[in-house]
């Protein structure tokens, strides 16, 4: 028997600085209507989903920079979110910025439940950008900066009667993100994304080339581990700041089978089998069968390049 799980991929157009939470929380409340309207199980928002994309702004004291978090989850501004889909009987995800009681700062997502519990929390392992002031940037990336890299590694959850994981925005450009998921069986991956239309290094790079790589970067993530991939945009212009849209939803064959058309708020809707994952599971990326671990040492032994001797 199939197990549909109809998602909603709600894109978020762009958020100033100026724009605050309640402002936002009342957006994604009307994509949560509408998701509803259209009989999906499971919503899933952008990364940083609260906010203007924040780590684009220096700040010489990372201390100014903490208003841009929340302290605790629910906070008074997303609660109206997790009893909206309570009483949906809908399930969720959303990126936003986590201050820790400690005092840890991280690019975080959470998943969820039908009953508004929190049952899964990932924190983005891999940080782009830089932590300092670059002035031969068109745009400051300043995740390493604002963040500390994710300590939660990439898990994954029983969930909607499936396995589900998550990860976030250029976690999705390294394939040890799927992998590792893969190799807990994951049947969904979901990811929020805020990325720049240009590039900031290398000016007059075509949007389409690193729309080309967003999608690359997917397709062989659901394909090469046999798993749906669900990746939702923070986009638009934010403060003269172009974020690219294209939220896609690919299957496990490596297909995009719904694709946004706007940079604003907008709703993609798609019933996901997740049995359409067994196939290649039990086939073509069965990892027992096939993988040969004895030859991937330096996978963990080794971060950067190290050539070989002359
Ligand atoms: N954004 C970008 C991303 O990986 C980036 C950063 C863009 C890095 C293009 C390299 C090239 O999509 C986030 N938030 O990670």
């Amino acid at each position: 028997m199939a197990r549909i799980v109809t998602v909603a991929a709600a894109q978020l157009g762009a958020i100033q600085k100026a724009d605050s939470r309640q402002v936002v929380v009342a957006r994604m409340l009307d994509l949560m209507a509408e998701a509803k309207s259209k009989g999906a199980d499971f919503i899933v928002y952008p990364e940083l989903a609260l906010t203007t994309f924040f780590p684009r702004w220096y700040a010489e004291d990372r201390a100014e920079a903490d208003h841009w978090f929340e302290r605790e989850m629910p906070s008074a501004a997303t609660r109206p979110l997790f009893e909206r889909a309570a009483q949906y009987g809908m399930a969720m995800s959303f990126g936003y910025a986590e201050l820790t009681p400690e005092g840890r700062h991280f690019n975080t997502s959470i998943l969820v439940d039908r009953s508004g519990a929190i049952v899964g929390k990932y924190r983005k392992v891999h940080l782009p950008g830089h932590a300092e002031f670059e002035a031969q940037r068109a745009h400051q990336h300043l995740e390493k900066r604002y963040f500390e890299p994710g300590d939660l590694g990439f898990p994954v959850w029983h969930f909607l009667g499936g396995i589900f994981g998550m990860c976030i925005c250029n976690d999705r450009r390294w394939p040890e993100t799927f992998r590792v998921m893969g190799l807990q069986g994951v049947e969904m991956v979901t990811l929020g994304f805020n990325t720049p239309s240009a590039n900031a290094l290398v000016s007059g790079e075509p949007t389409a080339k690193r729309i080309f790589h967003h999608k690359l970067s997917l397709q062989a993530g659901g394909y090469q581990n046999s798993t749906w991939v669900v990746a939702v945009a923070k986009a638009g212009v934010e403060d003269g700041h172009p974020l690219f849209g294209c939220s896609i939803i690919v299957d496990p064959e490596g297909e995009v089978v719904a694709e946004s058309r706007t940079e604003d708020d907008e709703l993609l809707v798609h019933a996901c089998d997740l049995d359409a994952t067994h196939f290649g599971k039990q086939e073509m990326f069965n990892f027992a069968k096939h993988r040969r671990i004895e030859h991937y040492g330096l996978i963990t032994s080794r971060t950067g390049v190290i050539l070989p001797s002359e």
